[in-house]
């Protein structure tokens, strides 16, 4: 087991399913959660590039690498093969993002990282630059950690919100600049000049840069992340593949034209 899921993640830990059974996220996906799910494994994937790669970049970090659905999924799949494999009477469902797993609160259990004031897990080596995916089984599993834990609670996360989203480690969702780069239709006045003003189309990174939690953070040794960097979106025509496509061609031109305006 522990072969094939250091193979998969640099970070990974246990969490009971029964610590979140009551906090699940009402999606689609739910239904392929193993009706008598044990254990969830929770994996972080560090996405950090060398500083370069974000010079004159106009989206935020995460977007920089291909899209990472389909890269953490390959990972996921394949772990989830093996393990099915090695125990047959069991079943292993992956997710990552579009989860039924409230994913930081299941990665703070499982002792991967703390939870910030900004909502997001935070790990020792990789700062918050981590995307969550995870695996749930019906296998009963020891779990790796224990509390929630918090971070420090230093505020800067909360001082820096362009849209004051940050309350008691809570994100008004309205509020935060990332919602409203993926919102559809017209925006407030408001909105427009959080976007002109944070220089990003896609995205927020502001609570992430000025956490002090952050500093030092290690640069990703994932392959499939390096090697599909690219930091601008400068048109609609080239969105295929990247973490901002799923939104569609309307809003990313809007953005841009945001950005243009100035
Ligand atoms: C909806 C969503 C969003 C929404 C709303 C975010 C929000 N914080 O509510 C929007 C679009 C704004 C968003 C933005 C971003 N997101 Co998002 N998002 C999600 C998604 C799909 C669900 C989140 C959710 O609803 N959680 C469940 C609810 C129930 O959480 P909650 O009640 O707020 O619970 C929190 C607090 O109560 C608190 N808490 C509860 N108990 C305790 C106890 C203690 C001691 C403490 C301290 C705190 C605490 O912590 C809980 C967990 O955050 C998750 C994937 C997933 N399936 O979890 C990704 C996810 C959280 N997002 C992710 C990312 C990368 C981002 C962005 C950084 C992207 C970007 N650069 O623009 C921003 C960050 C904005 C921010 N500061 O949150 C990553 C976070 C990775 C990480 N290191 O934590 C996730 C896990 C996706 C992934 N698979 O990697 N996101």
């Amino acid at each position: 087991m522990k072969k094939i899921l250091d193979e998969t993640a640099p970070l990974w830990g246990i969490c009971p399913f029964s610590e979140i059974k009551d906090n699940l996220i009402d999606c689609r996906a739910k239904s392929r959660l193993p009706l008598n799910a044990r254990s969830v494994i929770m994996m972080a994937f560090p996405y950090l590039l060398d500083d370069e790669y974000y010079k004159d970049s106009n989206i935020s970090k995460y977007s920089v690498p291909a899209d990472y659905h389909p890269i953490v999924y390959a990972r996921l799949s394949a772990a989830v093969e093996k393990l099915r494999e090695k125990y047959p009477g069991d079943e292993f469902e992956f997710f990552a993002d579009n989860s039924p797993v409230p994913e930081v609160r299941a990665a703070c259990i499982a002792g991967i990282g703390t939870i910030g004031s900004n909502s997001l897990l935070i790990t020792e080596k990789y700062g918050s630059f981590v995307f969550l995916g995870e695996i749930v089984t019906t296998l009963v599993l020891a779990g790796t950690g224990g509390e929630l834990t918090g971070c420090i609670h230093c505020g800067r996360c909360t001082e820096a919100c362009p849209g004051n989203a940050i309350r008691d480690g809570k994100i008004d969702k309205e509020k935060c600049l990332s919602y409203i780069t993926q919102k559809k239709g017209e925006l407030t006045e408001e909105e427009k000049k959080m976007i002109r003003e944070s220089g990003c189309i896609w995205g927020c990174d502001i609570c992430q840069n000025v956490c002090p939690l952050n500093k030092g953070a290690s640069k990703t040794a994932i392959t499939e992340f390096r090697e599909t960097a690219v930091a601008r979106a400068e048109d609609v025509n080239s969105i295929e593949g990247r973490a901002f496509a799923w939104r569609g061609e309307k809003v990313i031109k809007r953005n841009i034209d945001l950005q243009e305006e100035q």
